[in-house]
């Protein structure tokens, strides 16, 4: 098994820090985005959106996104459970990621795209060869769902030491990495989101933080 990764992208990282919470090792190889070798055919092959983390399963099957890799892996390796442990906490759990993906990590995706020189012709993810272009109000339509973001985390922690109580899942895992991805355009956690900020350190002393 292999996973094809982009050591600074934020979505591998995910997949990088839930393999590391189960300890799970794997082989890597890794694709630079930033010079395009995702946007190379040999890479097309392995997946046509260009995009990563993809996970090449023994059998030469390929499984892309982020959420199908780390599903396949809780499957194959229940515990620590990520996903949640029980049904009430595996609905949470999506509910709550979901969140976290489409306000935290694409929000932040809209704000650094559409900005940032590097990607003014590859308007969305892994459309590089069609020559999408920037379109500069959606930073700050991005910048407002960021805002929403952070009003999740700070009211999903009056639960608990972790965003969906007192366990730690996939929702922090999204979570941390959307904060890293916001940082990129020098956004923040607001400094009156005190338990944001006491839970982002905490996270960030995990090993698995590291990946
Ligand atoms: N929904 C996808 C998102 C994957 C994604 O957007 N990956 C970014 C890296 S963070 C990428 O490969 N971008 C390539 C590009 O923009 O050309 C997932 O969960 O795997």
């Amino acid at each position: 098994m292999k996973l094809y990764d982009c050591h600074v992208a934020p979505n591998p990282r995910r997949a990088r820090i839930f393999l590391a919470e189960k300890n799970i090792k794997l082989e890597k190889i890794e694709i630079d985005i930033l010079a395009g070798e995702n946007l190379q055919d040999d890479f097309l092959a392995v997946n046509p959106r260009g995009l990563l983390p993809v996970l090449e399963l023994d059998d030469g099957t390929y499984i892309d996104e982020v959420m199908a890799i780390c599903r396949y892996f809780e499957e194959v390796q229940p515990e620590p459970a990520l996903l949640g442990r029980d049904l009430k906490e595996k609905a949470i759990v999506t509910m709550r990621q979901r969140k976290m993906e489409f306000d935290g990590m694409i929000s932040c995706s809209e704000v650094f795209r559409n900005q940032h020189k590097e990607f003014l012709k590859r308007g969305i993810p892994g459309g590089g060869k069609d020559n999408i272009p920037a379109i500069p109000a959606l930073i700050d339509r991005g910048n407002q769902t960021l805002n929403r973001f952070f009003w999740w985390l700070e009211k999903y922690l009056e639960d608990g030491p972790y965003l969906t109580g007192d366990q730690f899942t996939m929702v922090d895992i999204t979570a941390t990495c959307s904060i890293g991805f916001a940082k990129w355009s020098d956004i923040h956690i607001p400094d009156a989101n005190t338990r944001t900020k006491k839970w982002y350190e905490k996270v960030l002393a995990r090993p698995s933080a590291e990946a």
